[in-house]
């Protein structure tokens, strides 16, 4: 029977434990380049036995929030460089999160200020966070998007595949995980809310999910399945999705992955950051899991939502689940896996500084001595 605390072989990641560090949105990457003490937080977590980078943007395009960090720019892998050989030195495994925003974003933030893209030109109702010049941070509407030509589709998917080689070619990551979920740019072309088109990239359940096959089919051709996570939330509302029809088309999406020989897949359980079980979103969680298995899927399958330390225990202990994904503890607790594996208490996250700000709720929660 299997534990949390147990090694596992994921595609060609080596971990020394089940419990994974869930991306964490930080802003605190000015000029989109992580930073000194970046490489400290993730460093001081490398007990983990997977680190997934904050949501990394793919191009200047991709960008929705202030101070995030990128991956398109010779600083910004410098930047990461810094991170990954911190995290290395440290024993850990980290792979970086490739994001593109979609239309969750602002003008202020995009190239030249224009609209930001997405499958069709609907805003969604969420807010943004913005930095203005005096360093004062506020969250602001997220602008009406244009809807993007499908002759623009391929530069995207090029964007996706040029983040990924440089990940691991330049910055030294250990893989990548691609970013489909919590309504972003790929969960936008996925969902019918957000995605009203009538080309090969709108309409049915295949179509929806072309984009998101041909990006990850690129990035696995260029690095290989086995660097290769993905994330889904198959009924998050999170900026404003939904699905009409969530569990044929995210079967659909994981059989497609099957034969991908891809590391994990990474579920989202309920809302993001919210409850696990929504009653007006059920989600049949085991027929999905059976789906990516009986395809051949061998992927490490990684749940992530408002877990504790029992619950997680239930999920890998009965197979339900290969890895676990732990967000707030772990920005609160350098050291979690230790703390889990001796029942110690938690130390509480202060959510005044989960956005912004300086090494203060970034790098000074204590360890245990
Ligand atoms: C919180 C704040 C900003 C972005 C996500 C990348 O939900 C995010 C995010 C979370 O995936």
């Amino acid at each position: 029977m299997a534990s949390l605390f147990d090694p596992l072989q994921a595609g060609s990641l080596q971990l020394s434990n089940r419990i994974v560090m869930a991306p964490l949105t930080r802003n605190r990457a000015p000029g989109a380049i992580p930073q000194a003490i970046t490489a400290t937080y993730y460093a001081q977590r490398a007990s983990a036995g997977l680190l997934i980078t904050e949501a990394t943007a793919i191009s200047h395009q991709g960008q929705g929030y202030a101070d995030v960090p990128g991956l398109y720019g010779t600083e910004q892998l410098d930047g990461w460089k810094r991170v990954t050989q911190a995290v290395h030195s440290a024993g850990g495994k980290i792979v970086v999160q490739l994001w593109h925003v979609g239309r969750v974003s602002h003008t202020s933030l995009q190239p030249d200020g224009q609209a930001p893209v997405a499958p069709s030109a609907i805003a969604a109702k969420t807010k943004t966070y913005l930095i203005d010049a005096q360093g004062q941070g506020s969250f602001a509407e997220t602008s009406t998007p244009r809807a993007l030509d499908a002759s623009e589709l391929p530069a995207i998917v090029k964007s996706y595949r040029t983040a990924a080689r440089n990940a691991v070619e330049t910055a030294h990551f250990d893989g990548v995980e691609v970013h489909a979920a919590n309504g972003y740019l790929l969960d936008q072309f996925l969902k019918t809310s957000s995605n009203q088109r009538t080309d090969d990239y709108g309409g049915s359940i295949e179509n929806r999910a072309r984009l998101l096959l041909e990006v990850v089919r690129g990035i696995v051709d260029d690095i290989g399945g086995g660097k290769v996570g993905i994330r889904l939330s198959p009924v998050t509302p999170a900026n404003d999705v939904h699905d009409d029809a969530p569990q044929p088309l995210f079967e659909y999406v994981v059989r497609e992955l099957a034969p991908l020989g891809l590391a994990y897949v990474h579920i989202i359980e309920g809302a993001t950051g919210g409850p696990r079980e929504l009653p007006d979103r059920p989600f049949d969680y085991h027929a999905l899991k059976a789906a990516y298995r009986n395809a051949g899927g061998k992927g490490a399958w990684m749940t992530n939502n408002n877990y504790d330390k029992a619950l997680a225990e239930q999920k890998v202990s009965s197979g339900e689940a290969d890895l676990i994904a732990f967000g707030k503890p772990f920005i609160a607790n350098p050291d979690l896996v230790r703390r889990l594996q001796e029942d110690a208490p938690l130390n509480a996250p202060d959510k005044a500084t989960f956005y912004g700000g300086d090494e203060r709720g970034y790098i000074d929660y204590p360890a245990l001595s």
